[in-house]
């Protein structure tokens, strides 16, 4: 039943959105999208994750992963993405069962003027079990691309990642109950050299995931791992591709909600490193229908990776003029809570419920024209049962200018308020803040001229 709520409020918000648009977190927000990872082609971000779907009638494993193809998608902002369809799907590979809805985490890199991308599934056949994983080729980061007829030999396992270093020498690293590793030939498609095992990190809770880059002559090697009931990201450095790998630290902690599962890239675009990662906002209550986020990742001067903080906001420059889900906040006081507006449908969204007075949420990077339009209309999509009066501040750093207020009738309804505020400009954080009230929701807001 609740599989199918999803599916239908998914389509429904098809209908009723601009997909994919406005970039907060998650990202993509009219399919589940897990496992991400992102690669810079021909000056965009391509974000290649795996797809879950409530599980179809044909499969019997209703609570465990349920994956039947790919999509691929771009970005030049990383507000908008543009989805480019399915690139492969389990019925287009001729090595894969087509009824096992098992495309897992996959991988694309780009060599010698091809895109290859790399996919784990259950093979078909007589007794066959586990997982192969297959390549697939396209000419351009979007495909079309044509999966090869068989997986690579020798690899056993899931979530491939393959690295392309400096000199042209590529590594493919999997999981099978650790990490292993392997030299690419210049083809893309079988191993040079045996798998190695991984052995310097931790040996237990280590399944899945691992994604390698590098950065400054440093090979970092990145992956999910239960370090106590579910999984944190961390990280191993070295010197060298193949290792020895020494573990260095944690980049995200668990899930405050419990999504058992997290898996990861970090791209590196536009001179800002990012980590993109999964959570199960449109599923709380099923952690295998999950959904793209990205937040900004830092390094420290030694090279090692500062712990990423999940955010509502996620990252790009949000133009003043697009709606504005404010419950998708950067910071926030502890009496304005982040509520679903209908547990039901996740897919709906979200909500901000102002307590007090004074709670407040902000919302950061929002793009006003370079010179004030003087007045601007700001409609609020608000309820407050015995009403309330908030208040629109922009604020860069510690200067923080009141815009103008908002006053919220009493009802029991969602309200479209239209208030008259001061203009803005420039790149401004926008703080929402309740001034008098015992209560008051707020859906968005948009500012217009
Ligand atoms: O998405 C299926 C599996 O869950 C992936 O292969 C793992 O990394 C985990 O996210």
């Amino acid at each position: 039943m609740k599989n199918i709520k999803s599916l239908l409020s998914f389509s429904s918000l098809l209908l009723l959105l601009s997909v994919n648009a406005n970039g907060q977190n998650p990202i993509i927000k009219d399919q589940f999208t897990a496992d991400p990872t992102a690669r810079v082609f021909e000056g965009k971000v391509y974000l290649y994750p795996s797809h879950d779907i409530p599980a179809p009638s044909d499969y019997s494993r209703k609570d465990w992963f349920c994956m039947e193809d790919y999509h691929v998608y771009s970005s030049e902002n990383l507000m908008d993405w543009t989805d480019h369809g399915i690139i492969v799907s389990q019925e287009s590979v001729p090595w894969v069962a087509p009824k096992s809805y098992s495309m897992w985490a996959p991988d694309c890199v780009y060599k010698n003027g091809k895109y290859y991308f790399y996919f784990p599934s259950a093979p078909k056949g007589e007794g066959m079990r586990g997982f192969g994983v297959g390549v697939a080729t396209s000419d351009k980061p979007y495909g079309p691309f044509t999966p090869e007829e068989a997986p690579i030999k020798g690899v056993f396992g899931i979530d491939p990642c393959v690295l392309v270093d400096a000199d042209g020498q590529s590594y493919i690293y999997w999981s099978a109950g650790g990490i292993s590793v392997a030299k690419l030939k210049d083809n893309m498609m079988e191993l040079d050299t045996k798998p190695l095992r991984i052995n310097t990190l931790p040996k237990k809770g280590l399944i899945e995931g691992p994604f390698a880059f590098q950065r400054n002559g440093k090979y970092y090697l990145t992956f999910p791992w239960v370090r106590e009931n579910i999984e944190v990201l961390a990280y191993a450095m070295s010197d060298n591709p193949m290792g020895p790998f020494e573990f260095t630290g944690i980049i995200m902690d668990e899930s405050p909600t419990g999504c058992w599962t997290n898996h990861h890239s970090i791209v590196e675009y536009n001179g800002q490193w990012y980590l993109f990662y999964h959570h199960n906002d449109y599923s709380p209550k099923f952690d295998k229908n999950r959904s793209t986020r990205i937040d900004s990742l830092s390094f420290n001067a030694d090279g090692t990776i500062q712990k990423v903080i999940r955010t509502e906001r996620g990252v790009g420059v949000h133009q003043y003029a697009k709606t504005i889900e404010i419950d998708r906040f950067s910071k926030k006081s502890d009496n304005a809570a982040i509520e679903y507006i209908n547990r039901e449908i996740p897919t709906l969204g979200w909500k901000v419920v102002f307590s007090k007075p004074e709670a407040w949420v902000s919302y950061n990077s929002v793009q006003f024209p370079e010179k004030s339009s003087g007045k601007l209309n700001l409609t609020s999509k608000v309820k407050s049962e015995k009403g309330a009066t908030l208040q629109v501040w922009s604020q860069v750093k510690s200067d923080k200018k009141l815009l103008g207020e908002i006053k919220v009738p009493a009802s029991t309804e969602w309200q479209n308020i239209s208030s008259s505020v001061k203009g803005s400009k420039g790149l401004q954080n926008i703080v929402l803040s309740m001034k008098e009230g015992e209560s008051a929701e707020v859906d968005n807001i948009t500012f217009a001229e």
